[in-house]
């Protein structure tokens, strides 16, 4: 019984990242994801082993719950590959109808945005954008500054990641820096 107790939250939330219980912590280096960008050869140029983003995340519930919610924040640091802003793996949700909510943090960036009929947009994210990801929308972001993008999100624990559409079929459009402007090609 909860009642009348005053308690201490299990988990904080501080400098970026999530502490406590239920947190889970995962780094993706360039050879993990490497296979997401376009420039190959310039790739083979690059460190491999270079941390392209961090993602802490506070699953509170089990994954597949119905009704509950995950909290996750991430830094994407800044880079190219060729032309190519770094970006992250990009997913749609398992359960295809499920939403999420992302914020901007800190930094500058863009979300891309691809819809079931494979048509790419995008929204600028800085620090206080609100982003509502609806379902049926394949989603990832780009850091386009020189600092680190920091960005948080809230998504349904029954969501799950389909990240294997992605990895096959890609985005339809690619965010790259055309003489310093961000532009889907
Ligand atoms: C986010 C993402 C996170 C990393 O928490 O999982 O930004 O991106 P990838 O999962 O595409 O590598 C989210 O969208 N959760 O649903
Ligand atoms: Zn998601």
């Amino acid at each position: 019984m909860k009642s009348s107790e005053i308690l201490f939250p299990t988990t904080i939330f501080t400098n970026n990242l999530l502490t406590g219980e239920g947190v889970k912590n995962d780094t993706r280096r360039l050879a993990d994801v490497d296979t997401i960008f376009a420039n190959q050869p310039a790739l083979k140029e690059m460190d491999r082993q270079q941390t392209i983003y961090r993602v802490s995340s506070f699953l509170p519930v089990r994954e597949n719950t119905s009704g509950g919610l995950f909290f996750g924040i991430t830094t994407l640091y800044p880079g190219k590959v060729g032309d190519e802003y770094f970006i992250t793996k990009g997913h749609y949700h398992s359960h295809v109808d499920t939403a999420e909510f992302y914020w901007g943090v800190e930094g500058e960036g863009m979300l891309i945005l691809m819809d079931l009929e494979r048509n790419v947009w995008a929204e600028r994210m800085f620090p206080g954008s609100l982003h509502y990801i609806p379902g049926k929308v394949a989603h990832r972001v780009a850091n386009t500054g020189y600092r680190n993008l920091v960005f948080s999100a809230c998504w349904p624990s029954d969501a799950g990641h389909d990240y294997d559409s992605i990895a096959r079929d890609g985005f339809a459009k690619r965010l790259l820096d055309m003489d310093g402007v961000p532009t889907l090609r």
